[in-house]
């Protein structure tokens, strides 16, 4: 069996966390403002994210007229040894693109083996994860009362599908990262729209079959 970390030059850091002091230890969760107390919180505003969206026309009507924040993130990263967690307070605003629906940029982990809990605690929201190497794709419900496991190797990307805010927690390893660019070029397989009884998922390439039959 082995239980070595995977990288050994890393396993001796030292948790910031403990050296802090174990008072250090507790935050608070304002979900009204979407914040953990304390905390560092970015905001990401749809003229960040014109690449994720598939219709570029109704994109610039949007745009033109305001530039609003999509999500935010608030970070708790107290440690940052081989071994310690990350987490961050997410919060995705109810919105439309034309006929998709507000969501995140999405990405990968730099470090591809590192996995991540996403705990849904308000609104109603959709999960798209597909795998790097396998391009498996899946589109799984989440928001209030539900968790939802990101393997390792898997890019995610959350979707608000409600009309309230979509709040949630995700949980990673500290030396996780986020590489946005691997699926940058190419978007996720599965697209998300509106529909009259609320949403449907696509196939990326159906889409662009359909726009180019037109
Ligand atoms: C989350 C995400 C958060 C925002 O904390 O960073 O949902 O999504 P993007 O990072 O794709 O903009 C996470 O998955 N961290 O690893
Ligand atoms: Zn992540």
């Amino acid at each position: 069996m082995n239980d070595q970390p995977a990288n050994p030059s890393t396993s001796s850091a030292t948790s910031s966390a403990t050296s802090s002091g174990l008072t250090a230890l507790l935050a608070h969760l304002d979900l009204s403002a979407g914040q953990l107390e304390g905390q560092p919180k970015f905001e990401r505003r749809l003229s960040a994210l014109e690449d994720i969206y598939a219709d570029k026309g109704a994109f610039q009507e949007v745009i033109a007229r305001s530039d609003p924040v999509v999500y935010s993130v608030s970070s708790l990263e107290l440690g940052h040894g081989a071994g310690d967690l990350h987490c961050g307070l997410g919060v995705i605003q109810p919105g439309r693109v034309g006929q998709e629906f507000f969501m995140t940029k999405g990405h990968l982990h730099q470090w591809r083996e590192a996995a991540e809990v996403y705990i849904g605690l308000s609104g109603a929201g959709l999960m798209l994860l597909e795998h790097e190497h396998t391009h498996e794709a899946s589109t799984l419900p989440f928001g209030a009362n539900t968790i939802v496991y990101v393997p390792g190797f898997t890019a995610h990307r959350t979707v608000n599908v409600g009309t309230e805010p979509l709040k949630y927690i995700g949980v990673y390893p500290a030396r996780a990262g986020h590489d946005y660019g691997a699926i940058r070029a190419r978007n996720f397989a599965q697209v998300v729209f509106a529909a009259p009884d609320g949403y449907r998922v696509l196939e990326r390439s159906q889409l662009v079959q359909q726009s180019t039959q037109r």
